[in-house]
């Protein structure tokens, strides 16, 4: 897969994509990531991006020549691209749009601003996609395309190694992770689960399931209206609903 970043910080990209998993995948040729510096495009001599808002109002905008100029150069080659902006009013970002974007035949171009906005004309004559990855403000685009290259990189065959299962993620997909332990057996006082250390692959798989689903329930009980569950997965839920009931009420 390929990937171009246009933004005023190239650096950012470059720190990440030169570490662990990601400097792993260019290294095979699973990925090519191409980051272009949006001044780059600027014909000014102060290679000015931004300017002030028509209409008036707070903040600057980020000017729609540096960025055509840049997209225009990209697509250039006439490869197929899908744009991609990042914006707080874009689409959220979840896991099915990053399985999607795994799929994708179509190279990825990524758009990061900074500031207010960008100019309304660059999303009309060129973007495919607006992304947001969730409802908190940031600074800029760049940690959400990194989010997003990130979250898609790790689904294409032969990123990961063994310490990423199909089977497991599709069987725990849609609810929250259970707790993990390695040694020491004992810290602080705090011992591992018996169980774990049993041996007995049925009751730990229970275990996990039912602690996974305890998790989701505290922290996301919002998860378990949407995803399938099994009967066993309801009567354990039933289970763990009566000790935190009991759990709640020991605390006051
Ligand atoms: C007052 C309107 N603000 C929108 C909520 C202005 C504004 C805040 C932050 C405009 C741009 C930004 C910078 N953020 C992004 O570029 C961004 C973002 C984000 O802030 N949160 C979640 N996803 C994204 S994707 C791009």
């Amino acid at each position: 897969m390929r990937y171009e970043i246009i933004t005023i910080f190239p650096d950012i990209f470059h720190a990440y994509f030169s570490e662990s998993i990601m400097k792993r995948a260019i290294g095979k040729g699973l990925i090519e990531v191409k980051v272009h510096d949006l001044r780059d495009y600027t014909s000014d001599r102060h290679r000015t991006v931004d300017d002030y808002p028509y209409g008036g109002g707070p903040g600057m905008v980020m000017k729609v020549e540096p960025f055509c100029r840049a997209i225009e150069t990209i697509k250039a080659d006439a490869l197929e691209t899908c744009t991609i902006m990042l914006t707080p009013r874009g689409r959220p970002f979840d896991q099915e749009t990053a399985v999607a974007l795994s799929e994708e035949k179509r190279r990825l171009l990524f758009l990061c601003g900074r500031y207010e906005a960008i100019d309304e004309r660059v999303r009309e004559m060129h973007v495919d996609q607006e992304i947001s990855i969730g409802d908190y403000v940031l600074t800029g685009g760049e940690l959400p395309a990194l989010v997003i290259i990130d979250a898609i990189v790790r689904l294409l065959p032969g990123v990961l190694g063994d310490e990423h299962s199909v089977e497991e993620e599709s069987f725990s997909w849609g609810i929250l992770d259970y707790p993990h332990f390695t040694r020491p057996p004992e810290y602080g006082g705090l011992k591992v689960p018996d169980i774990l250390l049993s041996g007995n692959h049925r009751e730990i798989a229970r275990w996990r399931r039912r602690e996974a689903l305890r998790n989701t329930l505290r922290a996301r009980p919002d998860l378990l209206k949407k995803v399938p569950l099994s009967g066993e997965d309801d009567r354990l839920l039933s289970e763990i609903k009566e000790e935190e009931e009991n759990e709640s009420g020991q605390r006051s």
